[in-house]
């Protein structure tokens, strides 16, 4: 049997491989480039063995943001064919190749617990990074709100890709003129794991409207057709204004606008409520529609601060229901599918954002249970991109950054 020494020095290795010097790739072949809420969970890991590297992780993702505050989801260091779509497809003009939309904006409370954990030496790093995360924090604020709730743009910008949560709104899509392509993920892991034709043909129908509009967030807004407003974008960016509040204070710098953004979006979560549904939920907000869907952002109210007791009796249930929790679908749902991606299996990175919400609103059990099971599944499966929620096997890519990040964080030593 591997004990828990043997599989984080194995976590840590996965790490140092997948490092491209200063910057980590979530997992070679599949993703060689740097992926923004990817190295927000990287540089966590580095931290529980190298404090340096864990700041420049995060330090090389805000050389990448725009003048205006953005953060790419994608920044292109390197061209590399192997990944579709590469710089060449998104146009864009950032100081570094970049794509042209976001990711969860987790790098804020990364950052916080790095400096937690490098108090001193760390002062002038968070120093540094403060106000670069309070730019896009301010973009969020400027370009993404509807009724206080953040909204996305693109279904990768979630970090969900395939959710059912864009299902209505993807049929609703006309991409029939997309044009020819070549899809690069099929090569390397199975096509069973990964989103279908007709999501991809919207993915890329997307990207060449965004370029057509400049990535001019103006023009996308009165012109892109997909526009929902979402628990995984909501509840990180309300955690991030917590955290930027956090570390403004420890920095003297004045927070009342930070103040005012927390008012804003904890009343924004509140309009993510689907009462029919009894959960959080995504809302179209071009077509007012629910999407029906319990997911596992929905259960990152915890960890924006926000107690929902209906939640809690829900994640215990569905805590009983899955051997692996938490399920990125529910597992009731006709859209669920055990192995396809983000509409069904577990996803290490989401149960350790789940699980330290747990942990800060005081619901420890929970949070040990999740941490608990989450290091089985990691211990038995070994560091996949994503998990079958029911048989615990290995799905999408192997030797995955943020699993690794996750067990040294968070779910290892249980
Ligand atoms: C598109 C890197 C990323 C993650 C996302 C995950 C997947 C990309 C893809 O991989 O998305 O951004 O090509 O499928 O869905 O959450 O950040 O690991």
């Amino acid at each position: 049997m591997t004990s828990s020494q043997d599989i984080s020095a194995e976590a840590k290795q996965v790490l140092i491989t997948n490092d491209r010097g200063g910057y980590t790739v979530p997992t070679a072949g599949l993703y060689p480039y740097q992926w923004n809420w990817d190295s927000a969970v990287a540089a966590l890991g580095f931290a529980q063995f190298d404090v340096d590297r864990a700041w420049v992780e995060i330090e090389t993702l805000f050389q990448g943001q725009w003048d205006d505050g953005m953060v790419p989801h994608i920044l292109f260091h390197k061209s590399d064919p192997g990944y579709f779509p590469g710089p060449d497809v998104w146009g864009c003009e950032g100081p570094i190749p970049s794509s042209g939309i976001i990711q969860p904006p987790i790098a804020a409370t990364m950052a916080r617990l790095i400096w937690a954990q490098d108090e001193e030496a760390g002062r002038a790093r968070i120093e540094t990074l403060y106000p670069k995360m309070l730019k896009w924090h301010s973009w969020i604020m400027r370009w993404r709100l509807h009724r206080g709730a953040v909204c996305t743009t693109h279904p990768w910008e979630t970090g969900r890709d395939n959710a059912p949560d864009w299902d209505n709104t993807m049929q609703r899509m006309d991409a029939s003129d997309v044009g020819e392509y070549t899809r690069r993920d099929t090569q390397h892991v199975d096509s069973a794991d990964r989103p279908t034709k007709f999501d991809y043909d919207r993915y890329i129908k997307l990207v060449q409207i965004g370029r057509r509009l400049k990535w001019d967030q103006a023009a996308m807004l009165a012109e892109s057709p997909f526009r929902v407003a979402d628990p995984t974008m909501t509840f990180t960016t309300l955690r991030a204004a917590r955290d930027l509040r956090a570390v403004g204070q420890s920095l003297g710098a004045d927070t009342a606008t930070l103040e005012a953004d927390i008012k804003r979006l904890e009343a924004g979560a509140a309009t993510l409520w689907n009462p029919a549904l009894g959960s959080y939920d995504s809302r179209d907000v071009l077509s007012g529609e629910w999407a029906g869907c319990v997911s596992n952002a929905s259960y990152l109210c915890w960890f924006a601060g926000v107690e929902n007791k209906d939640m809690l009796a829900r994640l215990r249930a569905v805590m009983e229901r899955v051997t692996y929790p938490v399920p990125s679908n529910d597992p009731e749902a006709d859209t669920f599918d055990a192995r396809r991606y983000w509409r069904g299996p577990t996803w290490a990175i989401v149960n350790m954002l789940i699980g330290m919400g747990l942990a800060d609103m005081g619901h420890e059990d929970e949070a040990k249970t999740l941490a608990k099971k989450t290091g089985d599944l990691i211990e038995e499966h070994g560091f996949a991109e994503y998990f079958d929620p029911f048989t615990g096997s290995a799905a999408g890519g192997g030797t995955f950054t943020w699993t690794a990040a996750v067990w040294l964080a968070w779910a290892g030593g249980n």
